[in-house]
């Protein structure tokens, strides 16, 4: 049995007031960098950028972070199965600026541990926040996410798929 938790306009209602959160938070845009995990937070990254764009008409640059988990199944997940870095590209210097980081689900925590290990080899950020699409819960580190789509409460052995246009030709958050 599945449910859509949010559909193509719960989700373009959720990225707008995100964007509008991030402007807020920051007093504008000028410091901001936004850096997309992987496959579809990339994609929600650069509809941010967008969003942000045309309520503030200032462009803000968008990177990218790959980190896959090294680990045998998508349902398993253990202390010995840690995500690690394929590769990343951030336009610029990331010292002194504002990173948010941004992904579809936050679960364990332990993707984004790995990304803010990342960019602080890159450099030295002013800040680092975080904004998610869905957070399911589940964390083992102390991360929290500054800027939430949705709140999902979901058990462990759940799966929520985040379909994005970009790549799955279709906006639905689906939990099954
Ligand atoms: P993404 O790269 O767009 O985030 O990990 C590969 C894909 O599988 C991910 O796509 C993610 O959406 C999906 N996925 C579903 N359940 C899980 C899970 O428990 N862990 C991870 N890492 N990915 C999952
Ligand atoms: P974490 O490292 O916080 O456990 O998991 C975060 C990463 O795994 C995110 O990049 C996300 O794509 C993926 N992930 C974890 N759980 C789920 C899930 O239930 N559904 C989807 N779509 N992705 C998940
Ligand atoms: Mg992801």
């Amino acid at each position: 049995m599945s449910r859509v938790i949010l559909d193509a306009d719960a989700i373009r209602r959720a990225v707008t007031r995100m964007s509008h959160e991030v402007i807020e938070r920051n007093k504008g845009t000028e410091n901001i960098v936004l850096v997309g995990i992987k496959t579809r937070g990339i994609y929600l990254a650069r509809r941010i950028a967008q969003r942000i764009e045309e309520i503030e008409g200032a462009a803000v640059p968008v990177g990218e972070i790959d980190i896959t988990l090294y680990r045998d199944d998508l349902t398993m997940k253990t202390a010995t199965h840690e995500p690690i870095l394929q590769g990343s590209h951030i336009p610029g210097k990331i010292d002194g600026k504002t990173i948010i980081l941004v992904d579809d689900v936050l679960y364990t925590g332990r993707t984004v541990r790995a990304a803010l290990d990342a960019l602080m080899d890159i450099g030295r950020p002013a800040a680092i926040q975080l904004a998610v699409l869905v957070d399911r819960g589940h964390r083992e580190l102390p991360i929290r996410p500054d800027y939430v789509g949705k709140n999902v409460p979901t058990a462990r052995q759940e799966r929520i798929a985040a379909n994005v246009n970009e790549v799955d030709a279709l906006d639905a958050v689906i939990i099954e």
